[in-house]
């Protein structure tokens, strides 16, 4: 397949440690897909799923105990432990190649080696870069061929270079003691055992594209973000591009396919997807920030997508789509998930593959569900109604704005503005969120997530702060920076703002910001909308309610200082001095 003598030399020791049976190279044809897909069906690794009412669809339950990314055995191995930082996980190189090396060590006998030789971003453009994963996975090979831009293309464009991304994974025998994501940024390598679960695996997304590209990106001079991209094209034809960084299953893929509400579908505003979790962002020769999207498609939440969340996300999943660890309706042999709709499936089987019992299901106690929590579907971005017709551009999109938010019952308003680049970056850098079933641990506890990016920053968490602000004076027209936060409650625990398409209303008063349309009102925390600038036209919202989810209650944002204070003591002296002269410059006007 190739005659690159740094990919085969590293091929074959690679196979030399793990000894696969065979090894097989992926060309990204159909045929090759379409054998490989019969082969996990007939192994039961695969269901095919009905043909007529979800045509070339497939159900995966991964192992019980495998179910999420796993943080505290993610690590990142550099030369110099301050390299990695104290918000990594660290293990010095050696000793990791070492530790993995015997976990690897014929982890492929009896087993087929797939070369999956794969881009992202687009094939041959400046802006792409190349990885191969070797796996030991069909499971691994079919969602990375639907992820990213895979096979014989992607081996021309690489040609002779030495420069790629080599990531090696095996299931090993998913064990959960020796589950190991391992990252040695200095080597661009990338090793994975003992799990088959999405970012654990799919080496390409969460490892390649956010830990290793952040890690090039300083080198580089650009930015690897959890950022969807979204176009809002205007009544008067104009598209605009906004990034917004949330963490893991805090509605990216949401605000990324939205519909507009409909007065304002009636004026002509329409919504289109470039990305829905990850960001690449460079400076443009217009002086501009701009942005791709390295995936191809979407690994996105099943739990809560339906035809009144997200009509758009389900439509993209009703072909050539996987979904893991979904219920499956066995009277018509589709799926199933909480918050589809109202009608679980009588006869069905749960994401462990037991007879699952939907009357038994309670709301409050999630071992009762059928689908986990942290269920998935994967889908071609080209199947999504929306996507937006720069998709394939390789110059990607400018950028107007860029999103920051996360779950807070309390503290952040619905929306507010930074001053400027670097206090948005400081924005950024104090987000906080409440944890959620997409990494294994306890859900719902609020940690300190700067730029959605704890679990993905490749380095030094306070040297990638340092990155975003020198990057600030590398852009010559900078976006500007918002924070949100659609999860405000009310005392009974019930979400107060409307979220999901009602969202474009505060993206829409962010373009107005942009373009120097409205005032605000310049709070301590930053400039907050007039409530009469958001438009709750049609809503069940009063401006009571409005003026609620918009106030700054100085008290609890005191009370977050001094946790934001041990959060940076906590990432050590790289901090950046202005960041800390910017907390502090907050507190101060807090306490005024
Ligand atoms: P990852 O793929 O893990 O990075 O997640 P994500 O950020 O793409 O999150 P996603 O859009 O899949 O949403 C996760 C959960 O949040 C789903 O259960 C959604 O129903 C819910 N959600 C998304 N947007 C909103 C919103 O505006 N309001 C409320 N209340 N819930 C939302
Ligand atoms: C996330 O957890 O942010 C995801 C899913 O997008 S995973 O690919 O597992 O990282
Ligand atoms: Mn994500």
């Amino acid at each position: 397949m190739t005659t690159n003598k740094h990919v085969l030399s590293w091929i074959e020791e690679m196979a030399a440690l793990t000894c696969p049976d065979k090894i097989v190279w992926i060309d990204g044809s159909e045929e090759q897909a379409e054998a490989l897909r019969r082969e996990a069906c007939s192994t039961g690794e695969m269901i095919k799923l009905n043909e007529e009412k979800l045509p070339g669809c497939y159900l995966h339950r991964t192992a019980v105990n495998d179910v999420a990314r796993v943080e505290d055995r993610t690590f990142i191995c550099t030369t110099r432990k301050e390299d990695a930082g104290n918000i990594n996980n660290w293990m010095a190189p050696a000793e990791a190649y070492e530790k993995l090396g015997k976990l690897f060590k014929g982890a492929m006998k009896g087993r087929t080696m797939y070369v999956i030789p794969y881009s992202m971003g687009i094939v041959g453009s400046s802006f792409s870069k190349i990885g191969y994963e070797l796996t030991d996975s069909i499971y691994v090979v079919l969602n990375m061929l639907i992820m990213t831009r895979v096979g014989t293309d992607v081996i021309k464009a690489h040609g002779d270079s030495p420069d790629f991304v080599k990531g090696l994974h095996a299931k090993a025998d998913l064990d959960e003691k020796n589950r190991y994501i391992v990252h040695f940024p200095e080597d661009n390598t990338i090793w994975s055992v003992n799990s088959g679960y999405g970012g654990n695996v799919l080496l390409g997304k969460k490892c390649f594209a956010l830990r290793i590209a952040s890690w090039l990106g300083r080198k580089e001079g650009w930015m690897a973000e959890h950022m969807l991209i979204l176009g809002i094209e205007k009544p008067d034809g104009e598209t605009r591009y906004i990034c917004a960084a949330f963490p893991s299953a805090c509605g990216k893929t949401n605000l990324a396919m939205l519909i507009p509400p409909a007065f304002l579908r009636e004026k002509g505003y329409k919504v289109y997807t470039v990305g829905d979790d990850i960001a690449w962002l460079r400076v443009g020769e217009d002086g501009r920030l701009w942005a791709q999207n390295p995936e191809n498609g979407f690994f996105g939440v099943a739990p809560g997508t339906n035809e009144q969340s997200n009509p758009n996300a389900l439509a993209t999943t009703k072909k050539d789509t996987i979904f893991t660890n979904v219920v499956h309706n066995l009277d018509d042999n589709t799926v199933w998930w909480e918050g589809l709709d109202k009608n679980p499936p009588k006869n069905a089987v749960d994401w462990k593959g037991n007879p699952w019992d939907c009357t038994k299901y309670n709301k409050a106690d999630k071992s009762t569900c059928g689908a986990h929590p942290n269920s998935r579907f994967t889908a071609k971005a080209i199947n999504c109604p929306c996507l937006s017709k720069e998709f394939n551009n390789p110059n990607g999109v400018p950028i107007d704005a860029i999103v920051f938010g996360g779950r807070r019952a309390k503290t952040a308003p619905l929306v507010y503005q930074s001053f400027d680049w670097e206090h948005g970056s400081f924005v950024g850098s104090i987000m906080a969120s409440e944890t959620t079933a997409a990494a294994a641990g306890a859900v719902g506890v609020v940690r300190r997530d700067p730029m959605a990016m704890r679990p993905f920053v490749g380095y030094n968490m306070g040297d990638y702060f340092a990155h975003w602000l020198e990057m600030g004076g590398k852009i010559p027209h900078p976006p500007k920076i918002f924070h949100v936060n659609w999860f405000r409650t009310d005392d009974d625990g019930n979400f107060i703002w409307p979220g999901f398409g009602d969202n474009l209303r505060v993206l829409l008063w962010m373009l107005d910001r942009c373009d120097g349309k409205v005032g605000a009102e310049k709070t301590a925390i930053g400039y907050v909308p007039n409530p009469e600038d958001i438009d709750i036209t049609g809503l069940d919202l009063d401006k009571k309610t409005l003026e609620e989810l918009l106030s700054v209650d100085k008290d609890s944002w005191l009370a977050d200082i001094q946790n934001i204070r041990e959060f940076y003591a906590l990432i050590g002296d790289t901090v950046p001095a202005a960041l800390q002269e910017q907390l502090n410059a907050l507190e101060e006007r807090l306490s005024k």
